[in-house]
């Protein structure tokens, strides 16, 4: 039995990548010397502050230049700037469809967590007047392991107390795809179906996005 939804953040629920980029962008320029691009963003979808800086320094070769508290300071300048970023958000920048979508899952009493690699994610729910819709947020500095890895979305069925086969989750990466799957959940993509044909339903927009088209194919797939 369907019971309960677990979101990721960034790409469903709003488009935070725009920022995330921008002051990546400012951080690789003005201090390490690299000019990122779009296909470089694509990589930091979903992926932690950390290994974003990383993914960052093996595009511009590099590697092994910074010590740990060097990229420590790199992070927290980006993440710095990301805040003053992030600040102006308001109801406006939810994703359409979105607000009419948690208000149809929360009148039919499905819980709601949120599966966001972002240690952010408070913050910008709080900014789009979203923090009510959610019973739980996981805390990602808790997690072992990123997705595709399932800790992320197994801690957020777990902490609406359900089990992973009577959760759904929702997501616009393939790696976010793979680690709903590796739960044990129903995973509905959000974007290019071709690129998330993992998914057990897809959605090229999250303006598409409909509760009634989520419970029938969840329970075809549950019979
Ligand atoms: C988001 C973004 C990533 C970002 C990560 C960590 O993930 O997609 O680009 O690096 O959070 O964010 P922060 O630096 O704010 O902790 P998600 O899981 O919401 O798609
Ligand atoms: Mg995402």
């Amino acid at each position: 039995m369907l019971k309960g939804f677990v979101f990721d953040l960034d790409g469903v629920i709003t488009d935070t990548a725009r920022f995330h980029y921008q002051a990546w962008a400012k951080i690789a320029k003005d201090e390490l010397g690299i000019t990122i691009n779009p296909s470089v963003n694509e990589q930091l979808k979903g992926v932690s502050r950390m290994d974003s800086l990383n993914v960052i320094l093996r595009f511009g070769n590099q590697e092994n230049r910074y010590t740990e508290s060097q990229k420590a300071q790199f992070a927290t300048e980006k993440n710095d700037y990301y805040i003053s970023l992030i600040s102006h958000m308001t109801p406006s920048d939810i994703l359409p469809g979105m607000k009419q979508f948690l208000d149809d899952i929360k009148a039919g009493g499905y819980g709601i967590s949120l599966a966001s690699a972002s240690k952010n994610a408070p913050r910008i729910l709080t900014g789009l007047g979203l923090t009510d819709y959610f019973d739980a947020i996981v805390d990602p500095a808790t997690l072992h392991r990123g997705k595709p890895d399932p800790e992320i979305f197994a801690r957020g069925a777990a902490l609406l107390k359900i089990a992973p086969s009577e959760a759904v989750g929702l997501e616009d990466a393939v790696a976010g795809i793979q680690a709903i799957k590796a739960a044990g959940e129903f995973a509905v993509g959000i974007g290019d179906p071709k690129l998330l044909h993992q998914a057990d339903l897809n959605f090229t927009t999250t303006a598409d996005v409909a509760l009634p088209k989520i419970v029938d194919a969840f329970m075809a797939a549950h019979p």
